[in-house]
Order: C-alpha cells, then sequence, then structure tokens
C-alpha cells in the first residue's frame, strides 16, 4: 500500500480527552474516530488490527475444537424472560420495540440464543460434546465508558458455548478453552494471567478472568509471582493435556479483588512471592452448568436413556478490547510497537527523499517486489524526512526499511527494528533475495 493512496488520518498532538495510553495512540494512529458517547468508527488501521487479533482469536478457538457460526446482533426479548435476565440485566441493555410492538433488545451476550439453539439440535448424547463460537458486535449501555475502546458500548467479543452430557465432560471442555486462552493471548504477545473470578451476570460459580498487567487497568489483582514464569507446550492434544495444564496454572493463589482475601492470600504466597497490581481483563471464562438450559428446557438423553438439562459454560475473549491491552502492554515515548503477528503491515519502506528520482525509482523496484510476497506501507510522499521517521515509529510497523541519498551509490538499505531501534545496513540486492521467487 502507498501511503499517498491509504487513508491514515495520524495526529501530532496528542487529544486531551484521551486519559490512557492506548486510546491516545489509537486517536493519533487515525485507527478509531468517536461515533457518539462509547461508540466507535474503525478507520482503516485500527480496522485491519482488529482483523488480524480477530483471526489469531479464531484459529485458536478452531485448533481446541470448536465450531464457528454466526448468531444475530438483535434479540428477541422471549428467551431472556424465560431464563431470568430480561430484568436483572437492568439499564446496561438496549432495548427496543419492533413495528408491531415486540420487544426486541441489542444482543449483550448469547447464552439464551444458543441454549435455545441447543435445545433443537443436541437431544441425545450422540451429538455432544460441542464448543459453538461466534465473533459479533455486542452492545452493553455501559454507565461510565471510558478509555476509548478499553470500556465501550459497542464492542466485538469472541463467545463460545460448551455443551456436555455430564459435569466432568463440562469440566474439560471449560479446560479446553481456558488452555486456548492462554495460547490465543501468547500468540498475540500478551502475558495474560488467569485468574479466579466473580461470574457476575453470566452466573455458575466456576470462572477465570484472563488480565494483562497494567498500570492503567481497570481490575486490581493480587498475584502469586510465579505465575509470570509459566509457559504453555508448542504442541498441545487438548482431550488429553488440558486437565493437567489447567490445574498447574490453577495452583496459584492469583486472584481480582472481588475474590480476594488477605489471610489466604498471606497464608498461601510467601510475601517474596506476592505482587499486587493493576490489570486489564481480556478474557473471562463461566462454567455454570445447567443455570441456562434447564429454565429453557435444552435436555439431552444420556446413554442410559435419562433425559436431563445439557452442561453449559460460555468463554468471553473482548477482541476490541485486545487492541487497546496490546498497546497498553507494547507502546514506548515514540508511539505503537505492534507485536508481529498483528500489525497489519510486515514492512515499512521509507523513501526519505521525493524529489531524487532516482531514489524514488528504486524505491518503487523494491516496492514493487516485496508488494507480493508481504503486506507492505511504502511512504511515498513528499513529507520531511522527520515526519516520515516519526510517522513510522509512531504506527509501530515492527520492521522499517530506510532509503536516502546514500543508498543509491551504496546500493544499500537500512533495516531498523521498531522494537529495538537497532539498525542493520544491507546491500539492496542481498535485502531482495528473500523476494525472490521461488
Ligand atoms: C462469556 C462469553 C460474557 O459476556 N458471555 C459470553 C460471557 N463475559 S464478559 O466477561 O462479560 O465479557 C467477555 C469479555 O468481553 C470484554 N468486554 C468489553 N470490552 C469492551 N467494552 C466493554 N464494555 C466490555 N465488556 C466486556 C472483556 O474483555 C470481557 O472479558
Amino acid at each position: 500500500m502507498r501511503l499517498t493512496e491509504y487513508f491514515l488520518p495520524t495526529l501530532k498532538e496528542v487529544p486531551k480527552d484521551a486519559e490512557i495510553v492506548s486510546h491516545q495512540l489509537m486517536l493519533r494512529t487515525g485507527m478509531i474516530r468517536q461515533s457518539s458517547s462509547g461508540i466507535y468508527i474503525w478507520l482503516p488501521f485500527g480496522h485491519a488490527v482488529l482483523k488480524k487479533i480477530e483471526q489469531i482469536v479464531r484459529e485458536e478457538q478452531v485448533n481446541a475444537g470448536a465450531i464457528e457460526l454466526l448468531m444475530p446482533t438483535i434479540q428477541s426479548a422471549d428467551l431472556w424472560k424465560k431464563s431470568g435476565r430480561y430484568d436483572d440485566y437492568g439499564a446496561e441493555m438496549l432495548r427496543m420495540k419492533d413495528r408491531h410492538d415486540r420487544e426486541i433488545l441489542y444482543g449483550p451476550t448469547n447464552e439464551e440464543q444458543i441454549t435455545d439453539i441447543s435445545s433443537h439440535y443436541f437431544k441425545s448424547y450422540k451429538s455432544l460434546p460441542k464448543i459453538l463460537f461466534h465473533i459479533q458486535w455486542k452492545f452493553r449501555d455501559e454507565v461510565r465508558p471510558r478509555f476509548g475502546v478499553m470500556r465501550c458500548k459497542e464492542f466485538l467479543m469472541k463467545d463460545s458455548y460448551s455443551f456436555d452430557v455430564t459435569e466432568e465432560d463440562g469440566k474439560l471442555s471449560y479446560n479446553k478453552m481456558f488452555l486456548s486462552y492462554l495460547k490465543t493471548f501468547q500468540r498475540l504477545g500478551l502475558k495474560a494471567i488467569p485468574m479466579a473470578a466473580e461470574s457476575g451476570p453470566i452466573g455458575g460459580n466456576l470462572s477465570h478472568e484472563f488480565i494483562v498487567l497494567a498500570n492503567t487497568g481497570e481490575s486490581k489483582v493480587y498475584i502469586d509471582k510465579r505465575i509470570l514464569d509459566m509457559n504453555i507446550p508448542d504442541e498441545i492434544d487438548y482431550q488429553k493435556d488440558s486437565e493437567n495444564i489447567v490445574s498447574k496454572w490453577t495452583e496459584f493463589y492469583t486472584v481480582t479483588d472481588d475474590m480476594y482475601e488477605q489471610d489466604t492470600y498471606e497464608s498461601k504466597v510467601e510475601e517474596k512471592n506476592r505482587l499486587e497490581m493493576r490489570g486489564i481483563e481480556v478474557g473471562h471464562v463461566f462454567y455454570f452448568g445447567d443455570k441456562y438450559t434447564k429454565p429453557l428446557n435444552a435436555n439431552v438423553q444420556d446413554k442410559d436413556g435419562v433425559t436431563k438439562p445439557i452442561q453449559s459454560g460460555s468463554y468471553g475473549i473482548g477482541v476490541s478490547r485486545l487492541v487497546a491491552a496490546i498497546i497498553e502492554a507494547s507502546h514506548d515515548d515514540k508511539g505503537i510497537i505492534w507485536p508481529k503477528s498483528v500489525s497489519p503491515f510486515d514492512y515499512a519502506l521509507i523513501c526519505l527523499n521525493s524529489k531524487n528520482e532516482e531514489l524514488v525509482e528504486l524505491c518503487d523496484m523494491i516496492y514493487k517486489k516485496m508488494k507480493s510476497k508481504c503486506a507492505i506501507l511504502y511512504d511515498d510522499t513528499s513529507s520531511s524526512i522527520g515526519e516520515k521517521l516519526n510517522k513510522m515509529d509512531l504506527i509501530g510497523i515492527p520492521k522499517q526499511i530506510i532509503l536516502g541519498n546514500k543508498s543509491i551509490e551504496r546500493k544499500s538499505l537500512e533495516i531498523k527494528d521498531r522494537k529495538t531501534g537497532t539498525v542493520e545496513v544491507q546491500s539492496v540486492e542481498a535485502f531482495l533475495e528473500i523476494f525472490e521467487n521461488d
């Protein structure tokens, strides 16, 4: 993509109303624009990052055995009345009426709708287990939307729902999702720590939040530091390994403030291992058994011919919140530093002098060769050197390929690593070899 043809409305100034660095940087890099309170337009650069994250989340769901479908954003109030949550959800739920005066709502989550689906299709133990997921916009009329897409009203969520015959199998599904979350956040370049948490309006008595440590986070957390050294194996057999791996992670007393008990913390965690911090909730998993299947009559016949409510859990990832969380975790005073896995462009190509025809010709040639092999943003504008370099640092593409007047006679280019700032000089020829046809 040529920068002269792209739509990247960057700002030099730090916007006054943005309090935290991710919100500031998302506005400065032209990723989002507020449409109304708590509702955002995803401009092309922001949209591209969102889609990258969404794809990684999707791939890891599929790897763990979940199956994608798509439920609508608008739901009928009827199912919510049956589950008893229509009143419970209160003012956070956006309620509407259609032209026939029927009560409808913009879904804040989909437990009711998917349970209704399960009641129609999963009648025998032979159809289970199943984990279904979708990636869909949600609406919650938050009292205090703030920090840009971090806590907003309209946001993109990946939500999965598990269906099993027995509680034991249900717990296995819970553990599979738990493990797939560890994997997902790792691929996104994040250290997200699972913590025992309250289940709130979703319900159930087994629940974990996945939290990225950040001073600007909204949750207060109490950690056993040793959990920070935990790793997950590269190869996972979800069926065989889930229980074992999850039990190792959950051994540590690591909790959000809703669950915090000072005595337990002090008795279970040695003083040198205690860490009290703030964090951002990027995912939340729940096991609630028959909380929804019972009132919505989602029953299954087990192997012995006994009919009973399906065992369920739900598993959420804040896809749009992750964009902000990644920036909170990965930036410096110059701007964003995208992990390779989520950057919309693999390379930035910078032609420092657009008046030097020979240089422009060389850069155009390099651009053409690279374009077919990777995603590249080519600064072909006539801006000043300083402006060009600052802009590329601001938007955070992991590798910058820089060419100036001297590149012509030296037949070389600079490869700058955005994260470390290290610059490597390489001959144009050697660099282009990577992009030659096989
Ligand atoms: C789990 C999936 C649920 O809704 N039902 C379906 C369950 N869980 S949750 O914790 O309430 O939300 C899941 C994740 O969504 C993100 N999130 C938000 N992101 C931006 N703005 C908001 N207002 C918002 N509310 C929730 C969080 O990442 C949360 O973990």
